[in-house]
């Protein structure tokens, strides 16, 4: 028990072991289909490493012994959406949480007790032991969140879903996609098509890029609300436009298309945000986001815009707030949209700290992203083969020993949002790329948002991270074995 990822909150062994054998039963209460789902998605986890096929039971009646049930009937509310308990007996386990969500973040922590041979693809030995005790676990923030960069090099459906699977097993909550920027356009708009299909034509390097159909898009929020995390999508402007522009030239100031552009540097493309045509665009793009997003937010970018001129970025910003909250949605953006009059519900994302007065003096919602602590695009060391270093490297103490608290000084601990890792794919073109930089930084910075502030500490969490090695191993992650954790 202790040697979980993020640390729960209070865990107290006791003696025994449950063992998972072929007659294990997951119980579930009748007519709840939503927590069959997540049951079935245990039995899912536990198939291919043990061979077991686990029923979903959910007759009432006394339960048989040797199972393992669900419950949200028996949640204790004061632990919140997200939080559980697990209590594990010889006899059996329970997972109990007031809110589905809740029972998945159990799931996860059941499937860290048993061995990490659990997480093979192929059948293994066993035997399937979990170790005694209870366990009460609740989150620290609400927002957990690990963003994608598709549009510097796109990555296919597949690719995302796996993330999406690797995410959950550390219990993070939100993934953002950062579907645009001057080097394509990743999703499908039916009013303009021309942005994916010229717009998504290449990626960093001149590579094939790509795009994601809306059908594809609606595939990847279900997957996403299966595991209980939520895809906030991100139309960066009014600056990082380049690949809309090169689709819809009457979008910029001279109405001549740029070419599509495969570089790094930023800070060069706007769009010409005082024509009515423009904001027709922003309508018409927010709109179509917004009905593919039953989540709340829609993130509006408005980084770096260096090619903006100051006065028409804050009317922009401004603009463009209302028309996300004219969607019924709340919109979210880069640390620069602190220079315009936001509305109390808009939250801003810090990356670099820029506007720390304002978001410390505002009063409202931040996530918070520092560079060097939490952009994965970093390198790890001077030796690191990808990334960049413009924050620093970011090793993979510094991803994890950091105190969000500690970021903005005199913003309130009631207006952080929330953590949120970027990684940024200038430099990552592969699944493979995209491990090595996640790997193993994500666990610290879900421990960073999950766990209570008093009680983690660097000394220990070496250590805990160390023993996750045969679960990276299992799941088939191209982790970085880096120097400094006690590796076994
Ligand atoms: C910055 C920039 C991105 C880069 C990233 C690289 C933000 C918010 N805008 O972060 O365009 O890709 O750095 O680290």
């Amino acid at each position: 028990m202790n040697n979980l990822i993020p640390l729960p909150v209070s865990v107290k062994p006791s003696d025994g072991v449950f063992t998972l054998s072929a007659t294990t039963q997951i119980r579930v209460e009748p007519g709840r289909a939503e927590i069959a789902a997540i049951g079935q998605y245990l039995a899912d986890r536990l198939t291919p490493a043990t061979g077991y096929t686990l029923p979903i039971v959910t007759a009432p009646g006394a339960p048989a012994p040797g199972h393992i049930r669900l419950t949200t009937a028996e949640g204790d509310s004061t632990l919140g959406d997200e939080g559980y308990e697990l209590t594990v007996s010889p006899q059996d386990v329970t997972l109990a949480a007031y809110q589905p969500a809740g029972l998945c973040r159990a799931v996860q922590t059941l499937r860290q007790l048993l061995p990490p041979a659990i997480e093979s693809t192929t059948r293994q030995a066993g035997p399937w032991t979990i170790p005694a005790g209870a366990i009460r676990d609740y989150p620290r923030f609400g927002w957990r969140g690990f963003m994608l960069d598709v549009a510097r090099h796109f990555f296919s459906v597949q690719t995302v879903k796996r993330c999406l699977d690797l995410m959950a097993y550390y219990k993070m909550n939100i993934l953002h996609l950062h579907l645009t920027d001057d080097q394509g356009w990743r999703i499908a708009i039916n009013l303009w098509p021309g942005l994916a299909a010229h717009g998504g034509r290449t990626e960093v390097g001149g590579g094939p890029g790509g795009y994601y159909s809306q059908a594809e898009y609606a595939d990847l929020v279900a997957y996403a609300q299966s595991r209980y995390i939520t895809l906030v999508p991100e139309f960066d402007l009014p600056g990082h436009t380049n690949a809309a522009l090169a689709a819809y030239p009457q979008l910029t100031r001279d109405e001549v298309a740029p070419p599509l552009y495969t570089g790094t540097e930023v800070g060069f493309s706007s769009l010409c945000v005082d024509k009515d045509v423009t904001l027709v665009f922003m309508d018409d793009v927010i709109e179509e986001l917004a009905a593919l997003t039953p989540g709340p937010y829609i993130h509006i970018g408005g980084d770096e815009a260096a090619a903006t001129p100051k006065a028409d970025y804050i009317r922009f910003i401004e603009e463009v707030q209302a028309i996300v909250e004219a969607q019924g949605k709340t919109a979210i953006g880069w640390e620069e949209i602190a220079q315009a009059r936001l509305l109390p519900t808009t939250v801003v994302q810090l990356w670099n700290a820029s506007q720390a007065a304002t978001l410390a003096s505002r009063g409202g919602k931040v996530i918070l992203s520092p560079a060097g602590h939490t952009y994965l695009d970093m390198k790890y060391d001077a030796d690191t083969p990808l990334g960049q270093n413009w924050a620093g490297n970011v090793s993979v103490r510094a991803a994890y020993d950091w105190a969000p608290e500690h970021v903005v000084e005199g913003l309130a601990e009631s207006n952080i949002l929330g953590i949120e890792a970027p990684l940024w794919t200038e430099t990552i073109q592969t699944m493979a790329d995209i491990d090595f930089m996640v790997f193993p930084r994500l666990l610290g910075l879900a421990e960073v948002g999950w766990s209570p502030a008093a009680g983690r500490g660097w000394d220990e969490y070496k250590y805990r991270l160390a023993s996750h090695r045969p679960r990276l191993e299992a799941l088939r992650v191209n982790y970085y074995p880096a120097s400094d954790v006690p590796w076994p």
